[in-house]
């Protein structure tokens, strides 16, 4: 699938710092040290609705580790997927008496168009579903000749992967076996079917239905993949058995997460799957989880078509630290836009502080974990006493906007 347009990077003085993120699985901080390439798998869309503001903010989260990385000299390999099938979309498109391919081909390049507004990095592989499914049939069919998988007994066709053949499963999550229980129910799994070894057994392969598309899965018959076989087998072969981060919201830490670090360490017996599971708040909009099935959204073109400052909404987003689940207010932001353009007019000043401590500020802040607060506040401060006319640093003004644009994807 396409990715979308690249833009230039400024290269900053100097050297950027080692990244330390918080790991869900150790449930602390540790750095990052890829050996190699750094390997930055992403949760991406379901694409039936339209990109929204909690989208907008995961995609931002990411996009900062893979500029941070870059500003330390590493090479990165960033992948993100498209679940461009699955029961939601199908659902969305029989309710609108659509085709289902057409929806998901509209709302993914609406997403392009809005990552590229908001000056997110594109991945060097987009990849969706549907693409993967030669891939994944091969996977599971290996998971169900060693015995890892197996097939229900109600003719469905239906296969499922046995998660007692995964000695550590729950360790990504940290759950209690009751909360994976409730999880599980509430996020696509299907912990009451009959015929499972266990009710948290998490689907491989969905045979063929009426009235559902299907592909050919050679000793697994015609049907459609499961979704966290999908995302192990899309990192394993763009990536590598291992990678350095696996992301996305904190709704994905179970069961997504854990069930594709099971399939992916069964698969390839290479452990831990990521070295950091990193999960992004949600963005809430009137106190609830912005979210496609509850319907309170705030499009990123919807703002867009009303000449909101996308530089804007991305300061909006990073306002409060990524890990906070947060509401979205018409008054984050107006503080936004006017943080933008007091920045602006900083970055106009003919002189200003240290722009060397500005930036050593701004790197030590957000490779803690991206402490955007932090970094944002200094850049505040750094602003404010510019403006004031404190200062000699004439190249400082120039400094700060190659900052924002290279390190936080604000360009000035
Ligand atoms: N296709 C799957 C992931 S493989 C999926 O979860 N799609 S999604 O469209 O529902 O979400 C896309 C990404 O945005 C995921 O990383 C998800 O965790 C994140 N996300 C969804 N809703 C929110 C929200 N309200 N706030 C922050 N992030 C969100
Ligand atoms: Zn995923």
């Amino acid at each position: 699938m396409e990715s979308w347009s690249g833009i230039e990077v400024p290269r900053l003085p100097g050297a950027g710092q080692p990244l330390y993120l918080y790991d869900s699985a150790r449930r602390a901080k540790h750095q990052s040290q890829p050996r190699g390439r750094a390997g930055l798998y992403v949760c991406g869309i379901t694409p039936y609705d339209a990109t929204h503001l909690g989208h907008a903010a995961t995609m931002i989260t990411f996009d900062l580790i893979n500029r941070l990385w870059r500003d330390a000299g590493h090479d990165v390999v960033y992948v993100q997927n498209v679940t461009d099938v699955d029961d939601p979309l199908l659902e969305r498109a029989a309710r609108d008496n659509e085709d289902w391919v057409v929806l998901a081909m509209r709302e993914t390049a609406l997403f392009r168009e809005d990552m590229e507004a908001l000056r997110i990095l594109p991945p060097e592989h987009y990849v969706g579903a549907v693409e993967s499914i030669p891939a994944i049939v091969t996977r599971v069919q290996e998971l169900v000749d060693r015995g890892i998988a197996y097939r229900l007994e109600d003719g469905t066709g239906d296969v499922y992967f046995d998660i007692s053949q995964a000695p550590d499963f729950g360790y990504e999550s940290n759950l209690s076996r009751d909360q994976m229980l409730i999880f599980s129910a509430e996020r696509g799994g299907d912990p009451e079917r009959p015929g499972k070894r266990d009710p948290l057994d998490p689907l491989l392969w969905r045979g063929i239905r009426p009235g559902e598309p299907s592909w050919p899965g050679g000793s697994l018959g015609p049907g459609r993949p499961g979704w966290h076989i999908e995302c192990a087998v899309i990192a394993l072969t763009l990536i590598g058995s291992t990678i350095e981060v696996q992301g996305g919201g904190n709704d994905l830490i179970f069961p997504h997460h854990e069930c594709s670090a099971a399939h992916a360490e069964v698969l390839t017996g290479a452990k831990p799957f990521a070295s950091h599971y990193v999960h992004a708040g949600m963005i809430g909009l009137h106190g609830e989880k912005m979210s496609k099935s509850r319907g309170n959204l705030v499009f990123v073109s919807r703002m867009r078509a009303d000449h909101v400052d996308p530089m804007a909404v991305r300061l909006a987003l990073i306002a409060d630290h990524y890990r906070a689940d947060r509401q979205w207010t018409d008054d984050v932001l107006k503080a936004a836009e006017q943080r933008l353009a007091r920045w602006r007019a900083a970055a106009s000043a003919p002189a200003g502080p240290s722009g060397a401590l500005l930036l050593s500020g701004v790197r030590a802040a957000l490779t803690d974990d991206l402490d955007t607060p932090r970094a944002l506040l200094l850049i505040d401060e750094w602003a404010d006493a510019a403006l004031a006319g404190t200062g000699d640093d004439t190249v400082a003004p120039g400094l700060l906007a190659e900052t924002t644009d290279a390190l936080l994807g604000v360009r000035l």
